[in-house]
């Protein structure tokens, strides 16, 4: 359900109209309506394959034809959703509020299609449209061919995520290569134990920084906020001065973005598509 109770819509609605300085964190929950699955819980797995542990660079130095065929299957789905309501609550947000900042762990590009502003917006774990050598430093953007090598190409009848349809079965040398050096491309995003981009950090730690470093809303959304460094900004935030704003589907846990919620802050439990249009008008 989705009841927003009086007070929490009055005390919300009153700070974020006084608020310049914004912070947001999303996560793949700000998706769920658009159709793209989430990583943890039941939406968690493709075919027999826990998401988290095929987002990892074990699994692709172990078997990259799978992990290819997970991200091709994930570039499909983000290329035939559609942005959410809440993609687009959160666009408008950003045109009237030149200082706000999101931070997006999603990759999808949904909030851009949804016309957030660039300036606005800080993608962490890279983008399922970029592709990157892992040999050489080439590295491409705002590739949206799909199926991405004829190799993913598969029959209209097939699901890809359904595991009563066998795997494909490629061959390295099918899987797509560099064209500078012929050595495997892998998606350019962040897995388990990789760096987050320094641009993108660099990027963030000098919004903080602007402005006496103070922050008037942090805006949690859609997100379990376990994975670090991007749970991180959420602390940072609150030490600033950050009232939080959580929306979430779940129920409060003691670990994640209801863990440190205070007097004050706010946490308003339903679908992101529902909740944002109605708070953020
Ligand atoms: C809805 C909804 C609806 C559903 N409406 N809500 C400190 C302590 C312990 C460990 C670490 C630490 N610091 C770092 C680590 C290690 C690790 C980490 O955090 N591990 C934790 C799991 C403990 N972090 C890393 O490895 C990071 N790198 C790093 O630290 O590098 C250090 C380094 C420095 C120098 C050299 C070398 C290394 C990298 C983390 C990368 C995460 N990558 C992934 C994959 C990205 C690519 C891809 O998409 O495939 O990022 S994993 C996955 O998790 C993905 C997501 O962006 C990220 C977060 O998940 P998210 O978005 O929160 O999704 P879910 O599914 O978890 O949650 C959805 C939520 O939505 C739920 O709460 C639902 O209830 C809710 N929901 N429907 C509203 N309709
Ligand atoms: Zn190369």
């Amino acid at each position: 359900s989705s009841e927003i109770s009086p007070e929490d819509y009055t005390t919300f609605t009153t700070h974020l109209k006084s608020s310049t300085r914004i912070l947001a964190l999303f996560g793949a929950g700000l998706s769920a309506a658009s159709g793209i699955p989430t990583f943890r819980g039941a939406g968690g797995f493709w075919r027999e394959y826990d998401s988290m542990t095929l987002a990892t660079p074990s699994a692709f130095s172990k078997d990259p034809a799978l992990v290819w065929q997970f991200y091709n299957y994930r570039r499909h789905a983000a290329l035939n959703a559609t942005p959410n309501r809440a993609h687009i609550a959160l666009a408008e947000l950003a045109k009237n509020k030149p200082n706000f900042l999101a931070i997006s762990q999603n990759i999808d590009g949904l909030c851009q299609r949804a016309g957030h502003p660039a300036e606005n917006i800080q993608p962490v774990h890279g983008s399922i449209f970029s592709n990157r050598c892992t040999k050489c430093p080439y590295v491409e953007h705002d590739n949206f061919k799909d199926p991405l090598v004829p190799a993913f190409a598969l029959p209209d009848d097939v699901d890809p995520s359904d595991a009563k349809f066998p795997l494909k079965d490629i061959a390295l040398g099918d899987l797509p290569r560099c064209p500078d050096c012929s050595a495997l491309l892998r998606p350019n995003v962040v897995w388990f134990g990789e760096p987050l981009p320094q641009g993108a950090v660099d990027r963030v730690e000098n919004w903080m920084a602007t402005d006496n470093g103070g922050i008037d809303l942090m805006l949690v959304v859609g997100t379990s906020a376990l994975v670090y460094p991007a749970a991180g900004f959420i602390h940072t935030a609150r030490a600033r001065g950050a009232r939080v704003a959580v929306f979430n589907m779940e129920e409060p846990t003691e670990e994640g973005p209801t863990s440190r919620l205070k007097d004050g802050d706010w946490f308003f439990q339903g679908d992101a598509a529902v909740l944002l249009p109605e708070l953020l008008k």
